[in-house]
């Protein structure tokens, strides 16, 4: 162990154990209290300590699956029909990683659900299909491949497929474990459909991403008005961003989505961002607090978590657990690679919780296999 994480130094409990000092502890425990001691090198670790696992979900190996759910429930009996994926060490909170939540929802032509809201805050990656749509607060959104659209906390939400489309396969991102924990969620269906209450497209038409703000209109919501981001616009501004800008020699070029109003992240709780690696890119390794989903959006290549290779091409999915070491690659030498990934960022920025620390600096290191 570092010099720096010695238990035995000055500052941190080093009490032994005595047969006097067990029967105290007894005793306490009796009056439903314990001795600080006894748990605090545990409750406050030296540093950031994830209990995640970092994990890989192969498209190849799940699509098959989450398709044959649409043989097996329909919308109506499942409520959402959903494959969700699960870190090994957060079956206990349905996590994909960290607090947040993760799944693949499929649905068929012409299929829709019937609308509900929760306290959770959502957010959708389309994977495949055509034809999907979302209505969130009465304002139907239509979705393309590699479109990402929100549903934030409490907004009435539902989903379907056009009857002339083709099956929809969307990432859906739920900071319901969060929620939970802080014991702040709820929920409630809707007695059928929503009403249309503007025209399709409303919202990303009106507030349209080119750094116009409607003048005539008031937005005090605490999330972005811009309920889809088109993947059009977003892989121009990486394409963009490449002709005039190095990026980051740790994220290559990395974009957060952002509400248009602010500047800042989406919704309160839940992040998202696009992240660019040229050809041949490989990122250096860093770690920061934070948890965080991704999706390959395009191209091929693996990351590097926590000293294990993760091989990585469209549509797979992994997370990265906060604190974890990683680096990106991208391994075509003629293409680029696009990750998406939702994340934690405006809770862990919000709180001030975020830090970050470079591979090499401050005693950190990473071993490679
Ligand atoms: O579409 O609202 O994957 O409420 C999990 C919970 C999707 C949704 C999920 C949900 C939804």
């Amino acid at each position: 162990m570092e010099t720096k994480f010695d238990d035995s130094v000055l500052g941190r409990a080093r009490v032994g154990t005595s047969p006097e000092l067990e029967a105290y502890y007894k005793e306490l425990e009796k009056l439903g209290a314990g001795a600080l001691w006894t748990v605090a090198n545990d409750i406050e670790p030296w540093e950031p300590r994830s209990n995640s696992v970092p994990m890989l979900w192969r498209y190849k190996d799940l699509r098959d699956l989450v398709l044959k759910a649409t043989e097996l429930v329909t919308p109506e009996q499942a409520g959402r029909r959903v494959v969700y994926l699960v870190n090994d060490k957060r079956k206990d909170v349905s996590a994909a990683v960290g607090w947040l939540y993760s799944g693949i929802q499929a649905t068929l032509p012409g299929e829709s659900t019937s609308a509900h809201r929760h306290r959770a805050s959502a957010l959708r990656f389309i994977m495949e299909g055509s034809g999907g749509y979302t209505v969130v607060d009465g304002n139907k959104i239509k979705l393309g491949v590699n479109d990402f659209v929100i549903t934030p906390n409490s907004t009435w939400h539902e989903h379907g497929v056009e009857a002339d489309g083709k099956t929809c396969l969307w990432q859906d991102g739920l900071d319901i474990p969060l929620v939970n924990a802080l014991e702040a969620n709820d929920y409630a269906v809707h007695d059928g459909k929503q009403e249309l209450s503007v025209p399709v497209d409303y919202s990303p038409m009106s507030w349209n991403g080119a750094g116009l703000i409607p003048a005539d209109r008031e937005w005090n919501k605490p999330y972005s008005p811009l309920f889809r981001y088109s993947w059009e616009p977003t892989y121009e501004a990486l394409l963009k961003a490449a002709k005039v800008s190095g990026g980051s020699e740790f994220d290559g070029l990395l974009m957060h989505y952002s509400n248009p109003k602010t500047g800042g992240h989406v919704m309160q709780t839940m992040g998202a961002s696009i992240q660019m690696l040229r050809p041949g890119e490989h990122t250096k390794a860093h770690r920061h607090t934070g948890s965080f989903v991704y999706q390959c959006a395009k191209g091929k290549g693996y990351s590097i978590i926590s000293g294990k290779r993760y091989d990585w091409q469209e549509r797979d999915i992994f997370c990265l657990p906060s604190w974890a070491w990683h680096e990106h690659v991208n391994l075509s030498e003629s293409e680029d690679a696009c990750l998406f990934c939702f994340h934690d960022l405006p809770v862990i920025q919000g709180l001030g919780l975020y830090q970050e620390r470079a591979y090499g600096e401050n005693g950190g290191f990473q071993i490679l296999n």
